[in-house]
């Protein structure tokens, strides 16, 4: 009996002071993302249309499929981009008609702009009018979410018009994160992600790929290496998605005519592999290769040198070593980004990631960088990125967005994902909303039509694990946990009670349910996270318990319940690598467990 005491109040003293660490309260704009929920009345579909007019009435059937009538050169390259349809070259599938050009566009008056279509469902059939090639893909991929939206259930369309086009040029991601680079099937699955959502850019730059990186950058990819990076680009070209490449070499980089020479026949083996617009990462490096105006020189060189003699090959994209306000020198003469602004080739994009590494992005940053680079900034969003908190996942709504910028403002944003690709396209569904239609980007809708997205066949259960793994605990904080009520053992009422208990058996049985997804890989990045998420479910249901146990006043009683309540070390070194619920969730069970021990040592000292 003596034994168990003294090991019981080792193990309580050490867990109180484990828990001090997480009382603090929860910041007023982590309470609530901007935003709301919107009945879309079945018409599901993403990037946001800029405008979209569904008719009171009429509607047409599909389900015979399409017959297509278009001129042969856009027949053939539209035909590839179609097996979603069930094409008929007879006369029984309802006419899909298309046609493009800059002078049709101009005639129906569609904003002549990259990208732009419009979209008519009518008695007659469906009626596509595009300004380019890119603006027909886009529409077909309009057509593609028509389709598979709710309202097309029973085989048919309502009669509507959707006039649309992008706001912003560049839409996208980076890969530019630290740790293991996406797979190869990662990369294929993302960059058809990206068509599918309208976005047009995918950067290659992961910062632990050898080939990219000092002191590998200056040799070429191997065999299975550069074919793979030959499949990306063939599938990046099917998506409308421009496959950039990023050579990170400022680490060891001798600004000398060898390491010149060396760049120049890495791009040329990269231009062997199909690539056609490169980038220069000179982020997170110290030394020689700081220089702005040593990095000034290379991008122009090469600009001369390279791109131009090639005539195919896009302008160099730079990232500089001061691409965050933090450290940015501000000088308007001496400052990196001044030196860059009265410098470098004007068409090149410059990066940028706001006030921090990781932040939201705002007219005030902007302001500082364009006035700077004399151009509007390439936004490169440090979300969902979690390479400075491996042990989280993040899964919230993207938001921490502008929605009054426009184009002369930023040239385009690219989100750096997580490692955890699939798990990163709730966040790419969100970046592309927002560039595609800046100003009615509402990042909750977004959110909650992501989500079906990404898990058609267990959306709830996905939606329970992701309200509860948003934040970072440090860093680039975010809203989590937002529709739940936590409270202290001295002050709730019988309801707050109940809701959270619900709560947390909602979390018990999602995480059961996550394990049943057919989207295997999401579930294989998922995986640990999603054992710990029910262990927090089961972990909250007995902290509950225990509120009433000690209610009940058995000492004894409580005292076994408690302590088989306490996380063990080994189940605390399980939970740090894979942390769930950080923000309410698991400080609930902390703040519970330290005060119900207090609470305990007064009444018996008032006794
Ligand atoms: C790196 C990036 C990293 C990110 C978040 C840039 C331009 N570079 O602080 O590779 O994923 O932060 O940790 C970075 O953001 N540097």
């Amino acid at each position: 009996m003596k034994n168990f005491i003294i090991s019981t109040l080792i193990v309580i003293s050490t867990f109180a002071t484990v828990a001090k660490a997480s009382v603090d309260s929860i910041p007023e704009q982590l309470k609530s993302v901007p935003g709301q929920k919107i009945d879309h009345k079945g018409v599901i579909i993403n990037p946001t249309p800029h405008s979209i007019e569904v008719k009171k009435s009429g509607s047409i059937n599909i389900s015979k499929g399409f017959r297509l009538v278009a001129p042969q050169d856009i027949y053939h390259h539209v035909n590839d981009e179609m097996n979603f349809l069930s094409l008929k070259n007879d006369t029984d599938g309802i006419r899909l008609k298309i046609q493009q050009g800059e002078t049709i566009a101009s005639k129906n008056k569609i904003k002549e702009t990259n990208g732009s279509y419009k979209l008519v469902v009518d008695g007659k059939g469906v009626d596509i009018t595009a300004f380019d090639n890119d603006g027909t893909f886009y529409a077909l991929q309009t057509l593609r979410q028509l389709i598979s939206s709710p309202v097309a259930k029973n085989g048919t369309l309502p009669f509507l018009t959707i006039t649309d086009y992008p706001d912003l040029g560049i839409r996208g991601t980076v890969e530019g994160f630290y740790g293991n680079p996406w797979s190869h099937q990662t990369r294929l699955s993302i960059i058809d992600f990206l068509g599918q959502n309208k976005m047009n850019t995918y950067i290659y730059g992961p910062k632990d790929d050898p080939y990219h990186n000092s002191p590998n950058w200056r040799l070429p990819y191997p065999e299975k290496e550069a074919s793979q990076i030959k499949e990306l680009i063939d599938e990046s070209r099917k998506n409308h998605v421009n496959f950039v490449w990023a050579i990170h070499p400022g680490q060891d980089i001798k600004w000398n005519q060898e390491d010149y020479d060396n760049l120049l026949r890495k791009f040329n083996s990269m231009y062997d592999l199909g690539v056609r617009q490169f980038a220069i990462f000179f982020d997170d490096i110290k030394g020689e290769g700081t220089d702005s105006y040593k990095q000034t020189k290379l991008l122009n060189d090469l600009t001369n040198d390279f791109v131009i003699t090639k005539d195919d090959v896009g302008p160099i994209m730079i990232c500089p070593t001061d691409y965050t306000q933090l450290w940015a020198n501000p000088d308007l003469e001496t400052g990196q980004l001044a030196i860059y602004g009265n410098s470098l080739n004007p068409k090149a994009e410059v990066f940028w990631t706001g006030a921090v590494v990781c932040s939201d992005l705002t007219p005030e940053t902007l302001e500082f960088v364009d006035e700077r680079i004399k151009r509007p900034a390439l936004y490169w969003w440090n979300f969902p990125v979690t390479d400075y908190v491996r042990e989280i996942v993040m899964q919230g709504p993207a938001y921490g967005l502008d929605t009054t910028l426009t184009s002369q403002q930023l040239s385009g944003i690219v989100s750096n994902p997580m490692e955890h690709g699939e798990a990163s396209k709730l966040a790419l569904y969100g970046t592309g909303d927002y560039a595609w239609n800046v100003a009615q980007y509402n990042p909750l809708d977004n959110w909650e039509r992501a989500l079906v997205e990404v898990v058609p066949d267990e959306t709830e259960a996905y939606r329970t694990f992701a309200i509860h793994n948003c934040d970072t605990g440090k860093g680039y904080r975010r809203a989590e946990s937002w529709e739940t009520e936590t409270f202290t053992i001295h002050n709730y009422t019988p309801e707050q009670f109940e809701n959270l208990r619900n709560e947390f058996e909602k979390i018990v049985s999602s995480a059961e349910r996550m394990k049943k997804i057919s989207n295997s890989s999401l579930l294989n990045e998922l995986e640990p996270w999603i054992v710990e998420f029910g262990k927090l479910g089961q972990r909250g249901l007995k902290t509950l318990e225990l509120i009433k146990i000690y209610e009940n006043g058995d000492d004894a009683e409580f005292l076994r319940a408690y302590i088989d309540n306490i996380m063990s070390p080994q189940e605390r070194a399980a939970y740090s690598k894979h942390k769930v619920g950080t923000l309410k969730l698991q400080p609930f069970y902390e703040i519970v467990m330290t005060d119900l021990l207090n609470a305990r040592d007064s009444k018996k000292s008032s006794k």
